[in-house]
């Protein structure tokens, strides 16, 4: 009955086992996968836009080839979590309307403009390096096929990573004018990237059970605190300042401290109204609608396969 089986699963969970598709789960616990698996697959198909964006204009067919791979490394990602979301009894169709209808979140990060070509250096030395950090624990989520799909989306991310760096790098060894564009680029992209690891945890509704889950190994804000320890470093390398004079480790607390983060700005953009949201949605629709002929053509091919088949 319903308590052997809910004791089972604790046991599993308690045991660092893995729950798999056709194992008894908590309804909760389904539930909060499908909301967090299909957040980080829409998360995945909408940040292709952001770098789209400069796939015609990239400066060299060497750094176009690169970004294309990125970005179709990125709608892979996508797919292998959508794959995942419906081995919990969600559909493709389901995930993909509430997407375009608004009512699914992705990650605020995506909703940024890429004003110059150094944005692409600084989404992959800072968003990518944020996703990793947050993406590295989640390979041992409780749940087999998350866990599992996160293996390859972690080895892309780091290769993503080191390319957005070495963009960063190289356009730091050019002129004055084109380190103070890394600089900017920097400078917008560093709070934004804080923020993507969700709210502080004294207002993360969904952590404490998470991690009780095993899904969540971290809290955000410890997974925040890594992230910092991860990039201050890398920004010496770089001779980038990271833009918060409050910035420093405190040796006695063993923690970095901070500028308050503006979470006014992140709820804004949750709420629909950051910078992108509107045009990042619209994009997703509008290729969703120029897709039916394909979802028609596909329909169609199955069901004249199946009649000549049956006969
Ligand atoms: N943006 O209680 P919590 C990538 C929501 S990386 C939007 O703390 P939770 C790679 C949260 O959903 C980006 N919403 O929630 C790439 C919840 O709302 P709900 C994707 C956010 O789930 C790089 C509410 O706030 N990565 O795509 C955000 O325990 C470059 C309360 O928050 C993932 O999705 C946010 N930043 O922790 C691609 C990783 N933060 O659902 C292209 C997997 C929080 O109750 C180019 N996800 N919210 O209505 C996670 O690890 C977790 O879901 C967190 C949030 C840590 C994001």
């Amino acid at each position: 009955d319903e308590a052997d089986e809910q004791s089972h699963f604790d046991e599993l969970i308690a045991a660092e086992q893995r729950i798999e598709p056709r194992d008894w789960m908590p309804a909760a616990y389904r539930r909060t996968l499908i909301r967090q698996i299909s957040q980080h697959g829409h998360s995945e198909i909408i940040g292709m836009q952001p770098e789209g964006n400069w796939i015609t204009r990239a400066p060299s067919l060497k750094r176009k080839a690169i970004l294309m791979a990125k970005v179709q490394d990125e709608a892979g990602h996508g797919l292998y979590l959508y794959s995942a979301a419906q081995t919990l009894g969600i559909t493709r169709d389901e995930m993909t309307q509430q997407l375009i209808d608004g009512t699914a979140k992705y990650s605020s990060i995506f909703n940024y403009p890429t004003p110059t070509w150094v944005d692409m250096g600084a989404i992959g030395w800072l968003v990518d390096g944020a996703a990793i950090a947050n993406q590295v624990p989640l390979c041992r989520a409780s749940y087999g096929p998350y866990g599992r799909a996160m293996v390859r989306i972690c080895k892309e991310e780091s290769f993503h990573q080191r390319q957005g760096f070495e963009i960063l790098l190289t356009i730091m060894r050019g002129t004055d004018a084109q380190r103070e564009m890394a600089q900017d680029a920097v400078d917008r992209w560093y709070w934004p990237s804080l923020m993507m690891f969700g709210p502080p945890d004294d207002q993360s509704p969904n952590s404490a059970q998470s991690m009780a889950w095993k899904i969540k190994r971290f809290s955000n804000d410890d997974l925040r605190q890594r992230f910092i320890g991860m990039v201050v470093p890398q920004a010496e390398i770089l001779g980038v300042t990271l833009p918060d004079p409050e910035l420093h480790y405190d040796a006695d607390a063993g923690r970095w401290n901070t500028s308050e983060i503006d979470w006014t700005e992140f709820h804004e953009i949750l709420a629909g109204r950051g910078p992108m949201n509107a045009v990042r949605l619209q994009n997703r629709r509008a290729a969703h609608e120029d897709g039916a002929w394909v979802r028609d053509a596909a329909a169609e091919y199955t069901r004249k396969h199946a009649a000549r088949t049956a006969e």
